[in-house]
């Protein structure tokens, strides 16, 4: 695998259109990543075999999505220390909450920083700020970013 600061997994073709929102943010800021299908229930030791190549790789931080019975950023903490942050997404009858509580549950001892349902936005940023506590241009990149929301929202009126 290149060279990653960030790894980005979900668990169906089916999540993808949620997470290319992560994937613009990490475009946005010209950070290093790699996007894989990788599912907990339906592949669990190929999940690990990622988690464990991205980390060869040089990643920094792990950005999971996953939908209904979402176990797959519950399953890449297990096998890290680096930081996991969940994406619930909106899939199947009970539209999000299913993932969001398999998510954002986790037992103590293994935290998972859960974003809101189809979060895929805040995800990516998150992630950015996290790096960017030791990357200067990041940080400056943030900073910029919240100057132009506010901006965009005082343009308004
Ligand atoms: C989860 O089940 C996936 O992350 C997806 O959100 C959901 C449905 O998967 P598919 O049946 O569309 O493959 O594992």
């Amino acid at each position: 695998m290149e060279p990653i600061q960030v790894l980005i997994l979900m668990g169906s073709k089916s999540d993808r259109p949620i997470m290319e929102k992560t994937e613009a943010v990490l475009d946005a800021f010209d950070v290093p990543y790699r996007t894989m299908i990788r599912s907990a229930h339906r592949t669990p030791e190929a999940t690990i075999e990622a988690v464990k190549a991205a980390e060869a790789a040089g990643c920094q931080v792990f950005i999971c999505a996953a939908g209904m019975a979402a176990h797959l950023a519950g399953v890449v903490c297990s096998k890290t220390v680096k930081p996991v942050i969940g994406v619930p997404i909106a899939a199947g009858p009970l539209q999000g909450e299913d993932a969001l509580h398999s998510t954002v549950m986790m037992p103590p001892g293994l935290p998972v920083a859960t974003v809101g349902i189809n979060g895929a936005k805040n995800a990516g940023l998150l992630a950015i700020q996290m790096l960017a506590q030791h990357d200067e241009r990041l940080t400056r990149l943030l900073k910029e970013d919240r100057a132009a929301q506010a901006e965009a929202i005082l343009a308004e009126g």
